[in-house]
């Protein structure tokens, strides 16, 4: 088995997809192995994008994930259940994301893109002990 940390973004809980977008991991084959609704807090934030702290869009990004509720998952499958959940997500700027996919189907604004998925294994295991540090 495989883990992968998932996010659904203050936007979609807002919009009332947090059941649209579980559904469409499930229905793949994909399960839930924890799941929270947290308002995070800017440390977190903070963390979760250190990557993009010098870009100019960092302060609205951290703004963007702190606003409401988000729910964050992690979620299991198969080897590479990143990949797998990267794909059902399309690409990041929802203007370019394939029809059929949560962004492509369901978001039109890039700050506004609805879910985050871990990007690598490597990433998925920090994230993972970053959100849920007491998982076994
Ligand atoms: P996350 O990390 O939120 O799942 O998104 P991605 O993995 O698909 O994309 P990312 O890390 O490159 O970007 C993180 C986050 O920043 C927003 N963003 C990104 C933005 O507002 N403007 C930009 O120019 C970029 C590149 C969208 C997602």
């Amino acid at each position: 088995m495989d883990r992968t940390l998932v996010i659904v973004k203050p936007d979609g809980v807002e919009r009332r997809l947090t059941g649209e977008i579980i559904a469409r991991l499930e229905r793949k084959g994909l399960s839930i192995a924890a799941a929270e609704l947290r308002t995070i807090s800017r440390e977190v934030a903070e963390a979760h994008y250190g990557e993009h702290a010098d870009k100019p869009f960092f302060g609205e990004l951290v703004d963007f994930i702190t606003r409401s509720p988000a729910m964050v998952m992690v979620i299991e499958g198969p080897q590479d259940t990143y990949k797998v959940v990267r794909n059902l997500m399309g690409a990041t700027n929802p203007k370019d994301a394939a029809p059929g996919t949560i962004r492509g189907d369901l978001a039109i604004d890039m700050g506004e893109n609805l879910i985050h998925g871990s990007d690598s294994p490597e990433s998925a295991e920090q994230e993972i002990s970053l959100w849920f540090p007491g998982l076994a």
